[in-house]
């Protein structure tokens, strides 16, 4: 499409279109939400998202405004004439930008007759009784109809309209059909056919050019929504993923190669004081403490400060995120400690929501007991001091002795009556549970059954401790107490071993608060630090290979990992915090973000090729630069005493920080040159 309008590329309009604006409800929600500032930056008042009217959380999230855009007035007065609701105001996130959400409830009554034009436009069928692709035809006929008048009405300025995922992309196929005059994106976060595929027990990456498409989607109930899905990456001027590993995906299973990768960042807030992540560690590695002491009362015989917190989060997808595999080298890993006399005990936690009844009487119990325990010895130490005092300040003279009460009546005979019922209450015959509520699925569970399999029971002798808490967390949670950032910021590793993960916001949130992970080259983050970072493992990145090795020697790397993670001093630990804490720039959207940047351009070029003579059209062909390893020792081997070289070492390490630390303000797109420039300049003089 030339610019016949002369429609101004330099500032355009941006719209955002994701199912996931101001409705939470996976990983997009923190795409759109953590980008916001960067995008309101660049494009100010010319940017606004478009999602679903969801009343209970638009209520909560969004304080409508006055609208003084007159075109976007306009169509919402005819809009609102025709029975259709919306609500248009600011989304009360940083940044603010402004939203407008549509109600799809409100315009049910033209369902039908969408789907069979939907049919007759584009070829792509509906059946019945699928709600989700039904909410999706009504709010994509309504972007479609809000975005076509809107720029019939604003014909000075271009306009971008960027989709989020099949759910909201619709409305591409229907305005190419229709020749509206703009420019569109649609990234795709993963693709509907490869998630069901590798959910399977199908080898995915092995047979991924060998599928029959349409065969495979349609004998999973599924062909609709891949048609739309397939349509808007066909029919959009600009297609991308979130990694490299779903591009090379959605080439195989949509059958176009998407133009560029997009990957994910995160709104990163430095501590201006370097140690204050890793004094959050200790305060909440405290809170941790507690909850362990409760739920293996009775069992408590490890040493909470030779203690280690492993933990893996995220939707509950058994195979595709990985589960399977972690479990399995957990039990590896036990048996390794047990033979080596390791005095390390690991607590392992599976964050994964599923069906509950409700939480399990035996994790609450542990709980009750050693707060009452504590209460007890609070109540009884009080008194004791009161004693002590009562008696000293009585003393008028004469025999000091007499004014120092004697050790061993400190405590009076009652008050041991009542410390040993509380120490009594702390027996049980059981062993402290594997998981923390009444599972619904109790018996079928696959973690479940795989932890009963391979008798993960948290018998005393194990030194791998296991806990299964199939809930988010939330600081309200009667057991663990903790919002889900206070306990990543408490734990010392997340294992994230994913077989089917497009970009993977669990180990990228680890890293940015300081905390090492394991990830996979399967997902979008792992090749991506991969490509970016030389031997990341150093910087608490570690890398399973599932691609090129069999799931035993997956398995094996993963328990190896682990294990050479137990054999670290608690100074190595912290040095390697401080490492991972440092590669948090490379994720914010201050540098992911100008990926999208790139996109918008390639997009205005591709529909207005008029305005952009002479300049390359893709944007995306720009070669990186790799960070190299760090100066230091790596944090592998236990060292037996210090030998001073470690602390220079992360001094000099502390210098390099500073200097990202220092520079990012100006010359934040050029991070991760000038920092691999440094560095091996800098490696050349020692
Ligand atoms: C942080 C704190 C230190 C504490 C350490 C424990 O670095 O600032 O005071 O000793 O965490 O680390 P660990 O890996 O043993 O939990
Ligand atoms: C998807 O959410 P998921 O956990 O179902 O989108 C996320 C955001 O792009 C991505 O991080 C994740 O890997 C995908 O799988």
């Amino acid at each position: 499409m030339t610019n016949m309008n002369n429609r101004d590329v330099k500032n355009p309009f941006l719209f955002e279109i994701a199912w996931e604006v101001v409705n939470k409800v996976g990983g997009i929600y923190t795409v759109i939400k953590s980008k916001t500032p960067v995008t309101v930056h660049e494009y100010g008042d010319r940017y606004c998202l478009i999602g679903p009217l969801v009343y209970k959380t638009a209520a909560a999230e969004v304080e409508p405004e006055e609208i003084t855009n007159w075109c976007i007035k306009e169509i919402l007065d005819d809009m609102s004439s025709q029975g259709i609701k919306w609500m248009y105001g600011r989304w009360l996130i940083e940044g603010s930008p402004r939203v407008l959400l549509l109600d799809p409830g409100s315009i049910s009554d033209r369902l039908d007759s969408w789907k069979a034009d939907l049919w007759n436009v584009t070829g792509i069928p509906s059946p019945p009784n699928d709600t989700e692709t039904n909410d999706s035809i009504l709010f994509g006929y309504l972007v479609a109809w809000f975005l076509n008048d809107f720029v019939r009405k604003e014909r000075s300025k271009a306009v971008i309209a960027h989709f989020h995922e099949w759910m909201s992309s619709i409305a591409i196929p229907l305005m190419r059909k229709r020749r509206t005059d703009l420019t569109t994106i649609f990234t795709t976060h993963a693709t509907l056919l490869g998630r069901y595929l590798c959910a399977g027990s199908v080898d995915f990456y092995n047979n991924i050019d060998k599928f029959q498409v349409d065969e495979e989607a349609g004998k999973r109930g599924i062909y609709h929504r891949y048609c739309i899905e397939r349509a808007a990456s066909h029919c959009c001027d600009v297609f991308t993923t979130v990694s490299q590993i779903t591009a090379y995906e959605a080439e195989h299973l949509l059958r176009r190669k998407p133009d560029g990768v997009l990957p994910n960042g995160l709104n990163v807030v430095k501590f201006s004081a370097m140690h204050e992540f890793q004094n959050l560690h200790a305060r909440n590695k405290e809170k941790i403490h507690n909850f362990v002491r409760g739920h293996f009362y009775g069992h408590y015989d490890f040493d909470l400060d030779n203690t280690l917190y492993f933990f893996t989060a995220g939707r509950y997808e058994y195979r595709n995120k990985g589960v399977d595999m972690f479990v399995e080298s957990l039990s590896r890993l036990n048996t390794r400690l047990k033979q080596s006399n390791s005095s390390v005990t690991v607590v392992a936690f599976v964050i994964m929501p599923a069906a509950t009844q409700s939480f399990a009487v035996e994790a609450l119990k542990g709980q009750a007991v050693t707060k009452q325990l504590q209460e007890t010895v609070k109540d009884i130490t009080d008194r004791i001091g009161q004693r002590i005092f009562e008696k000293a300040a009585r003393y008028a003279g004469g025999d000091i002795q007499n004014a120092v009460i004697d050790p061993s009546e400190l405590l009076t005979n009652e008050e041991k009556v009542l410390l040993k019922r509380r120490v009594i209450a702390l027996k049980r015959g059981t062993l402290p549970p594997i998981v923390t509520h009444n599972m619904i699925d109790d018996a079928t569970d696959p973690v479940l059954m795989q932890l009963r399999r391979l008798q993960l029971f948290n018998h005393p002798s194990d030194r791998v401790k296991v806990i299964f808490h199939p809930e988010f967390l939330s600081s309200n949670n009667p057991l663990i107490g903790l919002d889900y950032e206070e306990f990543v910021r408490a734990c010392h590793l997340g294992v994230f071993p994913s077989y089917y993960e497009p970009w993977g916001y669990t180990p990228a949130e680890c890293t940015v608060m300081g905390v090492p992970s394991i990830t996979t080259n399967l997902s979008g983050f792992g090749c991506y630090m991969d490509e970016t970072i030389e031997n990341s493992s150093d910087y608490g990145i570690y890398i399973v290979d599932r691609r090129m090795k069999s799931v035993e020697e997956s398995v094996q790397q993963l328990a190896n990992y682990m294990l050479e993670f137990c054999q670290k001093s608690r100074r190595q630990r912290i040095n390697q915090r401080n490492r991972t804490e440092r590669l948090s720039d490379l994720l914010d959207w201050k540098i992911m973000g100008m990926e999208y940047v790139r996109a918008r351009r390639l997009a205005l070029h591709r529909a207005y090729p008029d305005s952009f003579v002479g300049e390359p059209d893709n944007e995306f062909e720009n070669p990186k630069g790799r960070i190299p390893r760090p100066f230091s020792v790596p944090g592998s081997p236990r060292i037996k005493g210090s030998n001073g070289f470690d602390d220079l070492a992360e001094q000099m390490e502390d210098l390099v920080g500073l200097y990202f630390r220092t520079t990012r303000t100006f010359f934040l797109p050029f991070l991760p040159i000038a920092a691999w420039l440094i560095l091996f300049y800098s490696c050349r003089f020692i």
